[in-house]
């Protein structure tokens, strides 16, 4: 059963270029693990008002991107992206998900 997934993440103000930057160079080897891990229809949104990215994504199952963090080349991407991103202690983004309110096919 496909479930959509939506979460907030933050971008530091001033390295929105340099995120959709790195993102446009997204390793193949991370978009192979998410797609193998179901993740599919991936966005991030950027509102540059607050630094917010606001990510939806569908996935196969009711693990997203974000339960990825023992994966060795997530947790490889996320220390390469906390220099410009809000993280935690262990280089995770910090992550709000939220509550599906409203959809339509
Ligand atoms: C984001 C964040 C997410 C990852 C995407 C590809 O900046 O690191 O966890 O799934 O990039």
């Amino acid at each position: 059963m496909d479930q959509r997934l939506a979460f907030v993440m933050h971008v530091k103000p001033g390295f929105e270029e340099e995120y959709q930057r790195r993102h446009a160079a997204i390793w193949p080897e991370l978009k192979k693990l998410l797609s193998n891990s179901g993740v599919f229809d991936y966005s991030i949104f950027l509102d540059r008002k607050t630094s917010l990215l606001f990510a939806f994504q569908q996935v196969k199952g009711d693990q997203g991107s974000q339960n990825l963090g023992s994966d060795p080349i997530v947790q490889k991407w996320w220390a390469y992206m906390a220099d410009i991103m809000e993280t935690n202690p262990d280089n995770s983004p910090v992550t709000t998900n939220l509550e599906e309110v409203f959809h339509m096919d």
